[in-house]
């Protein structure tokens, strides 16, 4: 009989975000139905009697059995560590079980990461270049105001849907979620700082690419766009050239998702005119297809110096995606024509699906990827060279964002969350099924300010630092 029971929280986690996440919204908590099989409980009959907990194949608590049977599975505990700031009081949480917490850099707080520089600001909020103090690893960190999603509610959607699909997506061309964070005013999401800076910020300075750049960065969307379809079931709905990022060695990385929708089929539209589909401008039921359309007008974008319906106002530009045929320029290849046709076919149905397999495998073998190792392409192979490699002297100096964003002064963070209005959130969050939490606190004349807790924002991704 064995006495050790040993279980990987990476396998536990998956399958608590399979539970926990449906529709693209948070639904209740696992009950004990479907609570994980790896559950200790069901090994309760053997004679286990010390556990041993994994990360990432990394020892992250030991313990005797008993106490570990006293601490249920609970993914989004690290809220609780994130509002409190004292190493005391992370010690008197866990003062009930002997359980020996070896890794306490997984559980940052706001204060553990010093702003460095703006990397640029939306109608989202700002991102900033940040770098954790003890470790010196830098991130983008997106803010937003809660104020901002208080009054209008779909930035708070936004910022959640992202949080939600980015907590469950990996993939090197999908940008990396590694917090959730949130203090008194604002909530954080802490993203991969991708040092390349916008790929349109490079074909600014050359106006059109060649095919054969083109086709890269067109076939690493492709990949990025699939895993999405395919593994996660979303639809990304936002690609447009602001959203295509470098990493340091020029690979393409999808960013801001906080359009995406948890797939199936939909019917709201949010995006960006130029890159849209008709069928999502229209109003019509969409499904993944859109992406397509969208990839096509991002790579006749990079193909041309400018999207193919272009005008001075949203509403020309819609009128002309429904209407005008498109128009290619003298100098475009038959065959890159030939692939912009397929993807930017008006009528969804006619409309190439990359998704299946089968036409992936044509579009593998179609003359414009010619130049593409797509086996290379999706292990990005160290013989595999970006055509741009963006040069980075100091990431900290954030030499590949534009000087608009990077010379603005960095605002000092805001307060934390104090251990009080933390006991406050703790016994709102146990009496209450709301996600949204009142908290308070005074202002420097005395006077109680008010703002809220996301109950289940906090996020924490597993083994960053390794
Ligand atoms: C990552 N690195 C730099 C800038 C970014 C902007 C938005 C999202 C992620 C980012």
């Amino acid at each position: 009989m064995e006495d050790l029971f040993t279980f990987d929280e990476d396998a536990l986690a998956s399958n608590f975000n399979q539970l926990n996440v449906s529709n693209g919204q948070a639904i209740d908590e696992p009950n004990d139905e479907n609570r994980n099989v790896n559950d200790v409980s069901e090994h309760r009959a053997s004679d286990v009697k010390h556990f041993r907990k994994y990360r990432s194949n990394s020892v992250i608590s030991v313990g005797h059995i008993d106490n570990r049977l006293g601490t249920s599975y609970e993914v989004k505990f690290d809220e609780l560590y994130e509002a409190e700031h004292e190493s005391d009081s992370r010690q008197n949480s866990n003062a009930a079980t002997t359980e020996i917490i070896l890794d306490e850099k997984l559980k940052p707080v706001i204060s553990d990461f010093q702003p460095i520089k703006v990397l640029g600001k939306g109608s989202f909020g700002k991102v900033i270049l940040v770098k954790h103090k003890k470790t010196g690893k830098l991130y983008a960190q997106k803010q937003l105001k809660k104020v901002t999603m208080i009054v209008n509610t779909k930035n708070y959607e936004r910022t959640l849907t992202e949080r939600t699909i980015l907590e469950k997506v990996t993939h090197p061309n999908i940008v990396k979620l590694y917090y959730a964070l949130q203090d008194f005013d604002k909530v954080y999401l802490f993203l991969e700082y991708l040092e390349g800076g916008e790929l349109f910020f490079h074909l600014s300075q050359e106006r059109i690419m060649s095919e054969k750049v083109a086709c890269f960065y067109a076939a690493e969307m492709i990949l990025a766009l699939r895993h999405l379809h395919i593994n996660a079931g979303v639809i990304y709905r936002d690609l447009k050239p602001e959203n295509c990022l470098l990493n340091r060695y020029g690979h393409l990385v999808l960013t801001d998702f906080g359009l995406s929708k948890v797939s199936g089929q939909s019917n709201s539209m949010d995006g960006t005119a130029q890159y849209i589909a008709p069928e999502v401008i229209k109003g019509e039921t969409y499904d993944s297809r859109c992406d397509w359309w969208s990839l096509g007008a991002v790579l006749f974008d990079m193909l041309t110096g400018q999207p193919p319906f272009t005008g001075n106002n949203n509403k020309r530009i819609m009128d002309k995606v429904l209407t005008q045929k498109v128009r290619y320029p003298f100098y475009l290849s038959q065959i890159a024509k030939d692939f912009l046709n397929k993807c930017l076919n008006k009528n969804m149905e006619k409309r190439i699906n990359i998704d299946d397999d089968a036409v992936f495998a044509k579009v593998k073998g179609h003359q414009f990827f010619r130049y593409i190792n797509w086996n290379s392409l999706r292990d990005q192979s160290d013989d595999l060279e970006p055509p741009i490699i963006p040069i980075v002297c100091d990431p900290e100096m954030a030499e590949n964002f534009d000087d608009e964003f990077t010379s603005l002064e960095i605002t000092p963070p805001n307060s934390p969350i104090t251990k009080m209005m933390y006991n406050d959130i703790e016994e709102s969050r146990s009496n209450s099924t709301s996600s949204i939490i009142k908290i308070q606190k005074p202002d420097e004349h005395g006077k109680m300010t008010e703002s809220v807790y996301f109950r289940d924002f906090s996020y924490s991704r597993q083994h960053q630092f390794a």
